[in-house]
């Protein structure tokens, strides 16, 4: 057999912790398609792949029995980029022992990663006051930046298209926050009036033409490929992603993880596609729909911009670009 390096893959590794029988890998299961019919407890841990908005996670499924808590979990939630740790609801003997796992497992994940609880079986019969005071009994006295909690069910489905949102949207959001800064989004959009150029810039930020333009152009892919540019010039880092009439470019601080920069170009292609999905419907967008598009986007939805403060915003229309 040949060994498998498919978790070579992984953009981001999420660990499923909690304790025997509390539902992880039911969860997995489910968010993988698979079917539920053969249940078996975890023996050690279980690696699988999950495609998220283009972005690779590793799954990793911590088998609950004692003997695992003690031995593996520490070396794999200290490895981890997220944690989704369950607990079944229903055990209300076991929800002791189960907050006492937690907070141990708080303390080996980095602090910055983010945290969602899960508080599973909530098919089972129990008023929604109820579930509140267990919920808030289990988060008294955890202190933690990014925690979540959530009350689940996954065998009727109950928040789980919450739990898989989180999944996509909150995990790679967060650590892009983490780590990087990114001060400048520029787009162009080729239209029938002509490329709309749109900037936005953090107030903060001291960029001038002469970082600006060697390197910022309006280019476009010249096939129905995608292109990819990703450059360093003076202490600063340029992401490009364009296809054939949508062009972004990010002008971020330099970052030291590669792995960063790599999900950064991700979901700045991804954010193309989707700017490219709307713009070639049967009219070309205005002026006025482009910007509404994009303030949405980027800074109510916060993808890419990390920063607080309102942005500068300025829009306008290149009328000399020549096609080539
Ligand atoms: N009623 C109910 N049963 C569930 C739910 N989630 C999981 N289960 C069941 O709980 C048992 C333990 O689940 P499993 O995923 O193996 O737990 P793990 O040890 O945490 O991986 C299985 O028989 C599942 O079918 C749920 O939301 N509601
Ligand atoms: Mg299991």
């Amino acid at each position: 057999m040949s060994p498998d390096y498919s978790y070579l893959k992984r953009d981001i590794s999420v660990t499923v912790a909690g304790l025997e029988d509390s539902g992880k890998t039911y969860f997995i299961n489910r968010l993988l398609g698979y079917s539920p019919s053969q249940v078996f407890s975890t023996m050690g841990v279980n690696h699988e792949l999950y495609n998220a908005d283009g972005i690779i996670l590793g799954i990793t499924d911590l088998g609950g029995l004692p003997s695992f808590r003690k031995t593996l979990w520490k070396s794999f939630i200290s490895r981890s980029d997220a944690l989704i740790y369950v607990t079944d609801i229903t055990k209300r003997e076991q929800l002791t022992e189960s907050k006492k796992w937690l907070s141990r497992s708080l303390n080996w994940l980095k602090e910055e990663n983010p945290v969602l609880v899960l508080f599973n079986m909530r098919d089972e019969k129990f008023s929604s006051s109820e579930v509140k005071s267990i919920i808030k009994r289990f988060s008294n006295g955890i202190r933690k930046r990014n925690i979540n909690y959530l009350s689940t069910s996954f065998s009727s489905g109950k928040n789980f298209d919450q739990t898989v949102n989180w999944l996509a949207s909150s995990i790679i959001q967060q650590l892009i926050v983490d780590k990087i800064t990114v001060e400048m989004f520029i787009s162009y959009i080729k239209t029938s009036n002509g490329v709309y150029e749109m900037r936005l810039t953090t107030p903060q930020s001291h960029l001038n033409s002469d970082v600006l333009s060697p390197v910022i152009q309006c280019k476009f892919s010249s096939s129905q490929f995608p292109i990819i540019e990703i450059l360093k010039y003076r202490d600063r880092q340029f992401i490009m992603a364009a296809d054939d009439s949508v062009s972004c470019w990010l002008v971020t601080t330099r970052m030291e993880q590669i792995r960063s920069t790599n999900l950064l170009t991700k979901l700045l292609l991804e954010f193309v596609k989707d700017l490219q999905g709307i713009n070639k419907t049967e009219r070309s967008l205005t002026e006025t729909e482009i910007s509404r598009y994009l303030l949405n986007n980027i800074i109510d939805k916060q993808v890419f911009w990390s920063v607080k403060s309102t942005p500068l915003f300025e829009i306008s229309l290149i009328r000399d670009f020549q096609d080539e």
